[in-house]
């Protein structure tokens, strides 16, 4: 990154932005690419700078409906944690954490990935024995996590209401030292330059309106700017990813919801961490610019509609203030939704698919941010070799027939 000495910070405060440089180009498509990945959010941009980076395959078009990290990318709340329930999503979540741990350097692009520990409470017995469960499971894995007792939680966050008469008391935790939080847009920002400067063509205000599909083989995709011809085809799309496979004429088992959340106005230092609680819908986290980041459970009906609700944000900040009665008098500034595409399972999809040359990396659900940085790695592997990566081939939409599900519902941190 670059550095500005006072006198430099000076000069660019006083600076025209319209001599910024640019982060990446904004190149014309090309008729032919060797992959086109469609969707620019951070799975779309991580899995195409891995395939320029760890592959060499470089003649990549990243096919974007709206603008870079417009989706899910920039609606969610960053919480990135791997204490996952199954062997399975804990080795894929986990090796995002490690690829996270140095994110910023491999990008050179400050991620803002800040380790403060997430905790999930319990506020049942039920709870308590699912926390105890995931936790031994977690440390068979090899992942830093542990079980917190109330007065434990009460050091780690001391404006929490933690007393037995609390309308939800909380009777312990699980908590993940090196989880935490990063910037979104950062990380979006972050692999669309690097992406770019590997040679990736990032194409905004693309949208793909169809499949070039010929003898049960894809080999290009129909756009609002013309066809772009390629052998090789990955949908990272997240709550348009059913809308997607319908074009190609498959079913994917998803399901889309919204799923909503909300800032307060800027607060000076009050929480250093995470809390997130199931059980009563609601989860909390402070930025660094001071707002604090509020998120709920998924709306409960289908629907593609990108907005906050009134009865959800009401819902939700009881749960807030229950826990949290020192917010009671805190205003809340902005509230919007993104949809999610949850699998029965809720575990993602990343896998080949009916059609020869057509992937699917999809169904993260209300939990594919923290994944962003292995999703990518593992799903450029698998378009790279034709051949699901290890740790993707658990996640094939296969699971659906021969029943071998991999149910992480009660890791999903939000309620489903
Ligand atoms: P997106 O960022 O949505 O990117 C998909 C892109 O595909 C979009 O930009 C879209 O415009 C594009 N697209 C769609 N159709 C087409 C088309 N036909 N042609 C071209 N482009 C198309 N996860 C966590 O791990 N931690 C959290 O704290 C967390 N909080 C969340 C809070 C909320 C309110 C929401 C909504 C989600 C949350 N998530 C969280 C989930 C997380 O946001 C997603 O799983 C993740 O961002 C998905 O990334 P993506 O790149 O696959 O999707
Ligand atoms: O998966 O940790 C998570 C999460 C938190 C908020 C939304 N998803």
């Amino acid at each position: 990154m670059q550095r500005y000495s006072g006198f430099g910070l000076a000069k660019h405060a006083l600076s025209h932005h319209e001599n910024w440089e640019r982060q990446w180009r904004n190149p014309t498509p090309k008729k032919q690419y060797d992959v086109i990945i469609v969707g620019g959010g951070g799975h779309g941009l991580a899995t195409a700078y891995y395939l320029a980076k760890e592959h060499g395959i470089t003649n990549v078009a990243v096919v974007e409906k709206g603008w870079l990290g417009g989706g899910n990318t920039a609606r969610n709340t960053t919480i990135v944690r791997s204490n996952y329930l199954w062997d399975e999503a804990a080795a894929l979540y986990e090796h995002a954490m490690k690829l996270w741990e140095g994110l910023s350097q491999d990008l050179n692009y400050n991620v803002m990935f800040s380790q403060r520990g997430v905790m999930n409470l319990a506020h049942t017995l039920q709870d308590m024995r699912d926390v105890q469960r995931r936790v031994n499971a977690n440390r068979l894995n090899g992942i830093d996590s542990v079980v917190l007792t109330p007065e434990e939680i009460q050091e780690i966050v001391p404006i929490m209401d933690c007393s037995k008469n609390a309308r939800y008391p909380i009777l312990g935790a699980s908590w993940q030292p090196r989880a935490g939080v990063a910037r979104h847009d950062a990380v979006a920002w972050g692999y669309a330059r690097a992406a770019d400067a590997l040679g990736v063509d990032l194409l905004q205000n693309t949208e793909v309106t169809g499949f070039k599909i010929r003898d049960g083989r894809v080999y290009g995709v129909h756009t609002n700017r013309g066809d772009i011809e390629a052998k090789t085809v990955g949908c990272v799309a997240a709550g348009n990813s059913g809308v997607l496979a319908k074009m190609a004429g498959f079913r994917l088992p998803l399901e889309s919801h919204p799923l909503q959340a909300l800032v307060s106005e800027p607060l000076k230092p009050v929480l250093d961490t995470v809390v997130m609680s199931n059980h009563v819908h609601g989860y909390i986290s402070q930025t660094d610019k001071g707002d604090l980041v509020i998120g709920a459970g998924i709306d409960g009906y289908n629907g593609y509609g990108q907005r906050g609700s009134y009865p959800t944000v009401e819902h939700t900040l009881q749960a807030i203030v229950e826990m949290f009665p020192i917010f009671s008098r805190v205003r809340m500034n902005r509230q919007w939704g993104g949809i999610v595409d949850t699998c029965p399972d809720a575990c993602p999809i990343l896998s080949a698919t009916p059609v020869k040359g057509l992937f699917f990396n999809c169904g993260w659900g209300t939990g594919g941010f923290k994944a962003t940085p292995g999703s990518g790695h593992v799903f450029a592997w698998t378009l790279a070799k034709n051949q699901a990566h290890p740790l993707a081939a658990p996640f094939s939409i296969d699971r659906f027939h021969t029943g071998a599900l991999v149910d992480e519902h009660g890791a999903a941190g939000v309620a489903h």
